[in-house]
């Protein structure tokens, strides 16, 4: 994870200087079949196709929430230049393409892309909110991340994945 974190810090470095492509990490979910087979074999063709820097592994979880059925989770590092409106866009085309259709909020869905966290902090622009409101409250979403990128600093709270996780998991945890 070297890699990763090099290229993270680059990132958020260069940006300050006004250069350098931003990272983002990206969060897939999914809890139905597609034409990919099963809910991991859809996350590992997406993931795929996100041509990522890194990956974290594929994790079963039970699902949060009204949507039924477990669901695989995962989450890819990918570097772009596009920016978070721009990106969001590309990820909902995606999910189109992997026959998602609109739907019942938080119903079964082949394939959620979310993004979670950019290289450039808050994104106050159109589109999506970044970073993620609800990513501090899942560990489906910080066990993968912080597999990959512990020490990335949640812009908002101040505090680190491997923080967030902790808050999150500890026996005593008040946040949950
Ligand atoms: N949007 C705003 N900010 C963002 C962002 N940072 N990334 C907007 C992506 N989208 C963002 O999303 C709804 C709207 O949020 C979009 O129009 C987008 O512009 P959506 O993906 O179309 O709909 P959704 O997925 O039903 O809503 P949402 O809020 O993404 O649902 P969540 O929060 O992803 O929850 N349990 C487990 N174990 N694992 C899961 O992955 N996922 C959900 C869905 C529930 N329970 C789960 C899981
Ligand atoms: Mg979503």
């Amino acid at each position: 994870m070297q890699k990763v974190r090099r290229a993270l810090r680059q990132a958020q470095g260069e940006r300050e200087l006004g250069s350098a492509p931003c990272l983002y990490a990206i969060a897939l979910g999914s809890n139905r079949r597609s034409r990919h087979g099963s809910p991991t074999e859809t996350l590992r063709a997406a993931l795929a196709e996100l041509r990522p820097i890194a990956v974290s592994r594929i994790r079963s979880t039970p699902a949060l929430g009204p949507a039924g059925r477990g669901f695989a989770n995962a989450v890819a590092i990918i570097e772009t230049g596009l920016e978070p409106d721009e990106l969001l866009a590309e990820l909902k085309a995606l999910e189109r393409a992997y026959g998602r259709r609109p739907g019942r909020r938080w119903g079964p869905r082949v394939l959620d892309l979310d993004i979670i966290l950019w290289s450039d902090g808050p994104w106050d622009g159109p589109g999506p909110i970044v970073p993620h409101p609800e990513f501090r409250n899942r560990a489906f979403v910080l066990k993968p991340l912080a597999e990959l990128v512990p020490d990335w600093r949640d812009p908002v709270s101040g505090l680190t994945v491997r923080q967030l996780l902790f808050r999150l998991t500890a026996p005593c945890a008040t946040h949950r």
